[in-house]
């Protein structure tokens, strides 16, 4: 038998504030898990490819970087503020796609330069001869931090710094996207 409709317990407020309650529990749980893809997405995501005439092109990703052995470069930037860089020497990078630099250039490979392509299609060029650190006395770095902070969206992630008393910054290029390697 039916129970007559004026017996039946209407939906109450009590019902209310737990369906809410479940609903808000959900919606955090959902959203952490979105964060949490969100951030594995960004570590496979590529922050730098590696290519042109090398023997390995490359294409690393935020979580491969950060496995790149790092060092710090101080050095005066465009505003003349003396400042502390952090990050990976170029050269390292260029090695990982098999350029080979320093004693190891021979014949030719000393008249090859690499082009560095930054997100706004900014581009500088550097003598693959002067990227060794140990060869030429200063270092060239992909710099990810400077002042113990990472890079602001504008300059980075990534950005070149040239160690060794630089005074004209101008291939100091912000957002680097790419390293090509071409013959002259
Ligand atoms: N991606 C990118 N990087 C760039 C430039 C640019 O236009 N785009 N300008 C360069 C020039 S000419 C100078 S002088 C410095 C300026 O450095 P600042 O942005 O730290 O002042 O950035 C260099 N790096
Ligand atoms: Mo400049």
């Amino acid at each position: 038998m039916m129970k007559p409709v004026e017996n039946r317990k209407p939906f109450g407020r009590r019902s209310l504030l737990v369906c809410l309650l479940l609903l808000t529990f959900w919606n955090a749980a959902a959203a952490q898990d979105g964060g949490a893809t969100a951030a594995a997405r960004a570590n496979e995501k590529p922050l730098l490819s590696v290519g042109g005439e090398v023997a390995r092109p490359v294409r690393l990703t935020a979580a491969e970087w950060a496995k790149l052995p790092r060092l710090s470069v101080r050095a005066k930037d465009h505003d003349g503020k003396e400042t502390e860089f952090e990050g990976v020497e170029l050269a390292e990078v260029l090695r990982l796609a098999g350029v080979k630099l320093g004693g190891h250039m021979h014949g030719k490979e000393l008249a090859n330069y690499l082009v560095v392509e930054a997100a706004d299609g900014y581009k500088v060029v550097f003598a693959l001869p002067e990227l060794d650190s140990a060869s030429v006395g200063r270092v060239v770095l992909l710099a990810d931090r400077s002042g113990g902070k990472p890079l602001a969206a504008d300059e980075g992630p990534l950005r070149i710094v040239i160690g060794g008393g630089d005074k004209q910054q101008g291939r100091w290029a912000r957002q680097v996207v790419s390293l090509v390697v071409r013959k002259s």
